[in-house]
């Protein structure tokens, strides 16, 4: 059995809209009230799946959720005309940022030997916390077999739980025993902090984590502050390497000895804020980028174009390049209308390491499947979507029915 790293990219729904539903995200906030254009979204994310694949990476997806959410709107006694927030919350494609989509801790960590996964609650925010249900009964298919993989509920909702945005795995191959490393935020500062301390250590007592190869990290509040919601908007590991902003951490320093304790191999490059800044780390999305190993060797760091574009980031990736250092290649990819609502490359992919053979194949995708999924988005996905819209009957039956034609083209109805 050969474990290897797949990402299950989420694929961007056909309700992708603008609605600034999540306070602390900059970019989210910023573009409220914009027209979304989730047929380019979709076929971008599709891209990047591709990009990836075409690296020779193993490639998954996880489907769009059913959108308008009307069981949700429901249980607040509400319809599209009460509120206009409420209609959006009930509307959003977030489930596309499938980091969020749960925690996911691979066999060889685990004390019974199979890969453990838990969903997100997403509390903190509420047009996430009613992900969970339908992206549970998405992973019990995937993962169904209880040979392999555990799935367990989600945290109780008492402790904001943000899923793998949180949590990041070194190793020094993907299928050796890993250090799990938990990210939380302290509440109290100007944004929330959505990833609560006791949320990440009752997942690491779940998953059968070794307290030797688990640590639990404070986020720095000036990050936060910043609009680094998410741990993954200023750090990312891939087996030996974390690749992390300086001011990342609440006590750093600690943090490095640390990783390097119980993974004496880590090498920890950590980007300083003289050289970029936590505005320029957040503006660009240089740390959520997917750091993949290569199958040639070394490694790749899959980037938003937009850190192509920045002057501080893109001057820093040329220097990173040239340092000779383990990433040999910088990869950027489109996924701007994603990252108008705070969501880059990294965001779109859960990462799970298993044998693929053990998984539903019909959540991993060949360019065959790929095109099947593309034909669905350019027939069936909306070109754009503004703020009224989201009241409009016909606009609904349009998302409805485009959901159902993906289904149908996976094999998937009895996601329906
Ligand atoms: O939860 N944006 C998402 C972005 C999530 C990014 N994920 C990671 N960093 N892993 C969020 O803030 C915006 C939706 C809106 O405002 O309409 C949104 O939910």
């Amino acid at each position: 059995m050969e474990l290897v790293e797949i990402n299950f990219d989420g694929l961007i729904g056909p309700s992708h809209n603008y609605s600034g539903l999540s306070f602390g995200n900059l970019a989210a906030t910023a573009h409220a009230g914009q027209v979304s254009h989730p047929r380019a979204a979709a076929l971008q994310g599709l891209e990047k799946m591709r990009h990836n694949m075409a690296l020779g990476l193993p490639q998954g997806v996880l489907l769009p959720l059913p959108r308008p959410n009307n069981a949700y709107l429901g249980a607040l006694n509400a319809d599209k005309d009460t509120d206009p927030a409420i209609t959006a919350m009930a509307w959003s494609a977030s489930s596309m940022w499938t980091a969020n989509a749960a925690t996911v801790s691979p066999a060889p960590d685990t004390a019974d030997g199979r890969c453990h996964l838990t969903p997100a609650n997403l509390v903190s925010m509420p047009h996430r916390a009613h992900e969970w249900p339908d992206t549970f009964r998405q992973l019990q298919i995937a993962f169904a077999s209880t040979a392999h993989f555990a799935l367990h509920p989600p945290v109780p909702s008492s402790f904001g739980d943000e899923g793998a945005a949180n949590h990041m795995r070194m190793c020094t191959g993907h299928g050796s025993p890993g250090l799990e490393i938990f990210v939380y935020g302290r509440p109290g500062g100007r944004f929330p902090a959505r990833q609560h301390e006791q949320a990440s250590r009752a997942i690491a007592r779940g998953h059968l984590l070794d307290p030797a190869r688990t640590l639990f990290i404070e986020q720095n509040p000036d990050a936060i502050a910043a609009g680094a919601f998410h741990n993954d908007v200023v750090a990312v590991a891939n087996e030996t390497v974390l690749f992390c902003h300086e001011l990342a951490f609440a006590e750093p320093e600690a943090t490095y000895a640390a990783i390097r304790k119980s993974l004496p191999e880590a090498e920890i490059i950590v980007v300083p804020a003289s050289e970029v800044s936590l505005a320029d780390a957040v503006s660009s999305y240089l740390f959520n980028a997917q750091l993949v190993s290569l199958p040639e060797g070394g490694m790749g760091l899959v980037v938003p174009q937009e850190c192509t574009e920045q002057a501080a980031t893109s001057a820093y990736l040329a220097c990173l390049i040239a340092s000779n250092g383990p990433v040999r290649r910088v990869l950027p990819v489109d996924v701007r209308q994603s990252m108008s609502n705070g969501g880059g490359p990294a965001c779109l992919r859960l990462r799970v390491v298993a044998d693929p053979a053990t998984i539903d194949p019909r959540f991993l995708i060949d360019e065959a499947r790929a095109d099947r999924i593309e034909q669905v988005i350019r027939a069936d996905w909306p070109e754009m979507i503004a703020p009224d819209d989201l009241r409009s009957e016909a606009l609904e039956a349009q998302v409805v029915a485009a959901r159902q034609r993906l289904l149908a083209a996976l094999d998937l109805e009895q996601l329906g």
